[in-house]
């Protein structure tokens, strides 16, 4: 309900727009003095109840190739209560160019898009790209309550100089202790080693960030050799991951004419492990599915690495295991390893695609493709197997033999009994079971 005190009483012509979520009332030719208001409910939403705050320009001067940030935020007022609902708020611009013509309405935005950090927060942003020239650009907001169409305006002004200031230049080192195994020291200063703000970001191989400021107080947990001569450092540890790391170091100063100015500088460093691919396809040879290989492997990384493999990488359960020659992959070397892959039992021949899940410290896996070709035939070449064969063909004459007396028996009258069956049945027996067991052992 909405109550009005006016200093007398009296008639005054007030409609009222009553809606399921809102009530408006306009008191058509309001007589002149003082007026209160009070409100309640379990919602208040009234324009006047809601705090329009300008985020951005905040700076009063930009440079010709600025891109301005506008950003408006609404919030409730002070001493109210009830909740914001950013998306019934309409808010937009109108920029006025120094040669007085005019952007169109221009929306801002609080869509969480491209230049809006989060949906629905009540913030919401432009960024006005289209500077003719240098002067003064007035700005002319508008904020809308959508549900009742009630309207405020707000107006600031941002200038635009063509004037360029000269950049110092900014230097940048890395004490590269890639091979040498420590931490790792950036340092940086301005050309001509005035004061600034110093800052630095890491992007780190997985993608995330480090960033941290560097100092010029002559502290040893800094790298600072000594303080106030405009060289400022930082010493970073754990730089565990392969890959490359990206050094950005920002300092922020004051030009001589007041001017807020930055300049950054960057630096690519690098830790690798490289493991050369198999493009042939490998065969493997002898009767035991092992596969045996060289492979190439580098390392520019600043500590020796122990090679090993992923137990639980099995390329579908056929591997049953891997060994190396070589346990350790030295700090900056580079060497051929010997490779030996062994299957489970029962490998059927034919050709397959396996993946050596390589593992490096704690800091590099590798899965290495390579085809593998396993032939049945190889296993002929067994010297046992070849004997076996031998035997139970020679077995094979003794039964021939055995078999022609038994047709021939009747015809010769030999009895069954007669040494010479024996003899030619035993003979065939001890061979062909000797055949089988060398051939199958
Ligand atoms: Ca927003
Ligand atoms: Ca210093």
């Amino acid at each position: 309900m909405i109550g009005y005190y006016y200093q007398s009483p009296g008639s005054q012509d007030i409609q009222e727009i009553r809606d399921s979520s809102y009530i408006i009332n306009i008191i058509e030719d309001p007589i002149a003095g003082d007026w209160n208001y009070e409100i309640n409910g379990n919602l208040i939403l009234a324009l006047d109840l809601v705090g329009m705050t300008l985020l951005d320009p905040v700076k009063a001067v930009y440079f010709m190739n600025s891109k301005i940030p506008v950003s408006v935020g609404l919030s409730t007022v002070e001493e109210t209560s009830g909740d914001l609902e950013p998306s019934d708020f309409k808010i937009s611009c109108k920029i006025k160019y120094p040669d007085m013509s005019t952007t169109e309405w221009i929306v801002l935005l609080d869509d969480g898009q491209k230049n809006d950090l989060l949906e629905g927060d009540g913030i919401f942003n432009y960024l006005f790209e289209e500077l003719s020239g240098p002067g003064d650009y007035p700005v002319e907001f508008a904020i809308e309550h959508i549900p009742t169409g009630s309207s405020s305006l707000k107006e600031m002004v941002f200038t635009v100089t063509d004037y360029q200031p000269v950049k110092k230049d900014i230097f940048l080192k890395i004490e590269n202790n890639i091979i040498a195994g420590s931490a790792t020291k950036i340092y940086a200063n301005f050309e001509d080693f005035s004061e600034g703000d110093f800052s630095y970001t890491i992007s780190v191989p997985d993608g995330t960030d480090i960033s941290g400021t560097l100092l010029d107080n002559g502290e040893e947990k800094y790298g600072d050799e000594s303080a106030s001569d405009g060289i400022y450092s930082a010493i970073l540890e754990e730089l565990e991951a392969a890959g490359d790391y990206m050094v950005e170091v920002r300092g922020d100063y004051q030009s001589s004419e007041g001017y807020e100015l930055f300049q950054v500088q960057e630096v690519i460093i690098g830790k690798y492990i490289w493991i050369a691919e198999i493009d042939e396809i490998l065969e493997i040879e002898g009767k035991d599915a092992i596969l045996e290989f060289k492979i190439k492997m580098e390392s520019i990384y600043d500590k020796d690495l122990i090679i090993g493999f992923d137990p639980q990488k099995t390329s579908g359960g056929i591997i049953d295991r891997v060994e190396t020659d070589s346990n350790i992959l030295e700090a900056g070397t580079a060497k051929d390893i010997g490779v030996k892959v062994y299957f489970k039992d029962g490998l059927e021949p034919g050709e397959y695609t396996i993946s050596v899940p390589f593992v490096l410290g704690d800091v590099y896996h590798s899965d290495t493709i390579i085809g593998v070709l396993y032939e049945e035939s190889s296993f002929m070449l067994d010297l046992k197997t070849l004997s076996g064969l031998i035997l139970i063909f020679a077995s094979l004459i003794a039964l021939i033999f055995l078999l022609y007396t038994v047709i021939s028996m009747r015809k010769l009258q030999i009895n069954l009994t007669n040494p010479r069956m024996i003899i030619a049945f035993a003979i065939f027996i001890v061979l062909f079971i000797t055949g089988l067991i060398m051939f199958f052992i």
